[in-house]
């Protein structure tokens, strides 16, 4: 099922040797555009008229009503809400850790430099429709958006026909457990237009969604062409991709969970990755027993067959773990586990990985959802150079910057200077108009 690469002996740069999907938006930029224009031109209109179109429903309101959002909540099955509700308080918990304070540099006597941390005024958060319908999503993108202290949260997520028009009702009792009560239904490269232009929200314009400063959210290749195409407008999260899982193990992890664990972020996506690295050919025959085994007992059978075996997934065979290790540094994945002796050494010498699974009781499926860790992750990999969603993600570091007339006498001849090599004598001139007698540090 998962195609072998044999890098045994192999001394080459390993990155060209990985396996990985290689999709293009850019098409999809050119299809969405003239979506993007119509909900600028005409608002409420092109929203209603995308939306008619392309989810074959027609709505005169996209607000969700206050009631629906109650009754969302109110008729949530109590095993789900209990779940969801330890899922919101451990992130809260670690989120909550991630916040810092403001702080001042005292750059010299009498010059400082504070960087003071901002929450972004109002944010949208897309949470899709469909294949994936996501309530923990929901719970990733809020809490450390409302940890970080932005005011103004607004979810949007796509009409469902059997649900009368709203968007999915276990997304809408997400959004009341965690207090967030701008939510719309309205979905898609319409859905992003609107966040990042703003829009009335019915016919007569009564209502309105005022455009927000940041989206953040997963989305389909439309949803990712369109925050590509309004990033600028608006600040963009990251482009996410399908998901990924990496494994480096050795012959003390069980196949079992090793293979559980491939099959699991294979389930989300026919183009989602999994990739297993060791240098134990007794594990990677035992694992592909269990594949075979567990795939054909899963319910999602067609989408898991086609993602291990697409050509974004695959076995890497290695020389030792060393080797592995400079494998998935190479790699970059979402998510990566490590599953070998001494686990928790090897996990503290990687360099790339969206976020780390260490040892036999950390799976991936504990991270998407109740470990208290963000499961928004960059793919692709993009973890070689951006981190996950965090309570950062949502502040913004302002320096604030205050000398005094004897600081800035004191170090005037350098900006003179600096501004004479770069040919701008205006920038050195701001500074020497403010000692008319000519009296710095240099005279
Ligand atoms: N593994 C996905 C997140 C997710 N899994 C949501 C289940 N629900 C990307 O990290
Ligand atoms: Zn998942």
């Amino acid at each position: 099922m998962l195609k072998r690469i044999d890098l045994r002996g192999d001394a080459r740069d390993p990155r060209e040797l990985l396996p990985r999907a290689q999709i293009d938006v850019s098409v999809a930029v050119e299809e969405i555009r003239p979506v993007v224009q119509a909900v600028r031109e005409h608002g409420f209109a092109g929203i209603r008229e995308a939306t008619h179109r392309l989810d074959g429903v027609t709505l005169d309101q996209l607000r969700v009503p206050a009631e629906a959002l109650v009754a969302a909540e109110q008729t949530l099955d109590p095993e789900v809400r209990a779940a969801l509700t330890e899922c919101i308080e451990r992130a809260r918990r670690v989120h909550t850790d991630q916040r810092r304070g403001d702080h001042t540099t005292e750059v010299v006597p009498g010059g400082t430099v504070t960087e003071r941390w901002v929450p972004v005024d109002r944010v949208g958060l897309y949470v899709p429709g469909g294949l994936a319908m996501y309530p923990s999503t929901v719970v990733m993108n809020v809490v450390p958006a409302q940890v970080a202290g932005v005011r103004s949260l607004v979810v949007t997520s796509p009409p469902q026909a059997d649900n009368g028009g709203l968007p999915d009702p276990r997304v809408l009792a997400a959004c009341a457990l965690l207090g967030v009560d701008e939510v719309y239904a309205v979905g898609g490269a319409q859905a992003i237009a609107m966040l990042a232009y703003g829009a009335a929200t019915d016919a007569e314009g009564s209502q309105r969604c005022a455009p927000v400063d940041m989206i953040t959210g997963p989305g389909n290749i439309w949803v990712t062409a369109a925050k590509r195409l309004l990033r600028g407008v608006v600040g963009i999260d990251a482009e996410a991709g399908p998901t990924e899982i990496a494994i480096l193990a050795d012959d003390t992890a069980d196949p079992a969970h090793v293979a559980a664990d491939l099959i699991s972020q294979a389930e989300h996506d026919p183009l989602a990755a999994s990739v297993l690295v060791t240098p134990s050919i007794a594990l990677v025959e035992a694992v592909e027993q269990e594949l075979t085994r567990q795939v054909a007992a899963t319910k999602h059978v067609d989408r898991i067959t086609t993602a291990l075996g697409g050509e974004q997934s695959g076995v890497v065979l290695v020389d030792d773990l060393e080797a592995g290790l400079r494998v998935v540094d190479a790699y970059a994945a979402e998510h990566l586990e490590i599953q070998t002796r001494d686990a928790r050494r090897w996990a503290m010498r990687v360099r790339n990985a969206g976020a780390i699974f260490v040892g036999a009781y950390s799976p991936v499926s504990l991270g998407d959802y109740c470990a208290g860790s963000n499961h928004v992750l960059p793919t692709g990999g993009c973890a070689r150079h951006s981190s996950g969603l965090s309570v950062q993600s949502f502040l913004r570091g302002i320096h604030i910057i205050e000398y005094d007339e004897a600081a800035l006498r004191d170090v005037a001849p350098h900006v003179v200077t600096l501004a004479r090599v770069e040919d701008l004598p205006a920038h050195g001139q701001a500074v020497q108009a403010r000692f008319p007698t000519g009296r710095t540090a240099a005279s």
